[in-house]
């Protein structure tokens, strides 16, 4: 287990699009079980591949209470099963210490692949349904302060540069 360094906004980096996975090997496993350590000591609720620098289609998720349900999902498809959307505060580990109102489709059908390379699908509403779609924006380079006015993500940007002295 390894704690892995997470990107932190505007890192261009973020702007990766991942790749997908090709072989579930020794190295994916690795990688998934480090995911879920760095998410689980942010106290956060969903990682992905991308945040850690390793631009792969990997995301865990664990919308628990009691921190105990993980969900590993690779090279993950979404299908909106309800576009009536939905508002949910969002924050991010790449963008400590923001949060802002989000709206994204209610309800999703994910299917993706688990570590036992079996194909699965489950369908997501309320939390389980915001992190996905959140993760999934990390794989395509996407980051919920798109969806914010220019302003406030000017804002953001400017200060989480002054805060990490981060090249941009
Ligand atoms: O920990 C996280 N909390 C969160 C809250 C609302 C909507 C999405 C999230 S995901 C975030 C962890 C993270 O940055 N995942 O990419
Ligand atoms: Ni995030």
């Amino acid at each position: 287990m390894a704690l892995l360094k997470i990107l932190i906004f505007p890192d261009q980096r973020l702007r990766t699009v991942a790749e997908d996975v090709l072989e579930i090997d020794d190295e994916v496993k690795k990688l998934t079980s480090d995911l879920l350590e760095t998410m689980y000591k942010g106290n956060g609720i969903g990682l992905s591949a991308t945040q850690v620098n390793i631009h792969k289609k990997i995301v865990v998720v664990d919308v628990s209470e009691e921190k105990n349900s993980p969900l590993i999902l690779i090279n993950p498809k979404v299908e909106i099963l309800d576009p009536e959307e939905r508002t949910y505060s969002e924050g991010c580990l790449s963008v400590p210490g923001f949060y802002e109102e989000v709206k994204r489709p209610s309800k999703i059908k994910i299917t993706a692949t688990n570590l036992e390379k079996k194909e699965f699908s489950i369908e997501a509403s309320d939390l389980l349904s915001v992190a996905v779609q959140h993760e999934m924006d990390h794989l395509e380079g996407r980051i919920f302060v798109d969806f914010l006015s220019n302003l406030k993500r000017q804002r953001i940007r400017q200060k989480l540069i002054k805060k990490s002295k981060v090249a941009v």
